[in-house]
């Protein structure tokens, strides 16, 4: 008994003279709405993990993930008032706080995925992350989303017709609602984490988005068929509240404005490997999915040409940039 309590005595002592670790001057916090191993949380990660290190552990960034902090659009809200300091977030949910969002995430308006990502890291890019201040948010970086598609618990969708009258989830963005009234299916706005109970009861029939989406939530459990229609490629973004960043020194604002820059090739790097995960995850337990041939995609595209004539002039002459990118 006494050798263990001499033992437990030299113990903590030796504790007692060790370095304490520096405590964090300041701890932030980001919300992200995706599980913990989602490659879009995994940005957020390295993100955090970047700041730390660059800031010698004087700046702490706490990732809050799986919605711990509220649905998308209520963390964004949060983050304008500077209750919560970042979030990474879809585009679609933020253009309801910075309308010109929607210029950059129409129906069909990237040739392809090498485009989207000439246009968000050239001027036009930028242009956006800058145009946030107003909204009282400081654009950071962007993340890939890869492309959307319609799935739904009723039948496979080969042509526009086949979507009529469905009942299609959608994220709280009008852009979206417009998009699906367009293909005469019924738009239901609604915050991603009710999605899967409201396919299970049937209060919605279908909803659209990318693979890693569709399979990390389980929707692929309640609605199997899956159509390759990639109606929209929708950015994904990260932001910082305005009244965080004015808190701190400009030294401070530019190795957070780096660090975010810099956990994009890690977050698009996943994402690629996730996708081919998922697609084939999905696949393997059942999913039906259905390539549209090239008419019935051009089908697609026309139907959805009213919404590009509906949008303010302003922005259709961004939309006019964006095509122009080579
Ligand atoms: C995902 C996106 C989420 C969320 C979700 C949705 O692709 O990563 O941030 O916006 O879609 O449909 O609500």
């Amino acid at each position: 008994m006494k050798r263990f309590l001499l033992v437990l005595a030299v113990l903590a002592v030796a504790v007692s003279a060790l370095p304490a670790a520096a405590a964090p001057e300041m701890v932030l916090r980001l919300g992200e709405t995706h599980v913990a191993d989602y490659p879009t949380t995994k940005g957020d990660m390295e993100f955090a993990r970047l700041v730390e290190e660059r800031t010698g552990g004087r700046i702490k960034i706490e990732v809050y993930h799986s919605k711990q902090l509220g649905e998308e659009k209520a963390v964004i809200e949060q983050v304008q008032f500077g209750a919560v300091d970042f979030t990474r977030v879809s585009i679609s949910p933020l253009a309801a706080f910075a309308p010109a969002f929607d210029a950059l995430q129409m129906p069909y308006l990237y040739r392809d995925e090498e485009h989207m990502w000439k246009v968000l890291n050239g001027p036009i890019g930028e242009e956006f992350l800058n145009s946030l201040e107003p909204a009282n948010f400081v654009g950071l970086a962007w993340y890939d989303s890869g492309a959307r598609n319609f799935y739904n618990s009723k039948r496979e969708i080969k042509s526009v017709a086949d979507l009529k009258g469905l009942k299609i989830r959608v994220q709280e963005s009008k852009l979206m609602m417009g998009l699906v009234s367009a293909l005469g299916a019924v738009p239901t706005p609604m915050p991603f984490g009710e999605v899967y109970s409201a396919l299970q009861t049937g209060v919605i029939e279908g909803a659209e988005n990318n693979w890693p989406s569709y399979f990390s939530t389980s929707h692929y459990e309640v609605a199997k068929y899956f159509t390759l229609d990639g109606h929209t490629r929708v950015p994904e973004i990260l932001i910082a509240s305005k009244i965080t960043m004015d808190r701190l020194s400009k030294e401070d604002q530019e190795i957070i404005r780096k660090s975010a820059k810099d956990s994009m090739p890690f977050q698009i790097k996943l994402w690629k490997e996730f996708e081919k995960v998922s697609e084939e995850k999905v696949t393997a337990a059942g999913s039906i999915i259905t390539h549209l041939t090239p008419e019935a995609v051009a089908e697609f595209q026309k139907a959805m040409e009213p919404l590009y004539s509906e949008l303010k002039p302003e922005l259709q002459a961004v939309v006019r940039k964006i095509q122009e990118v080579k």
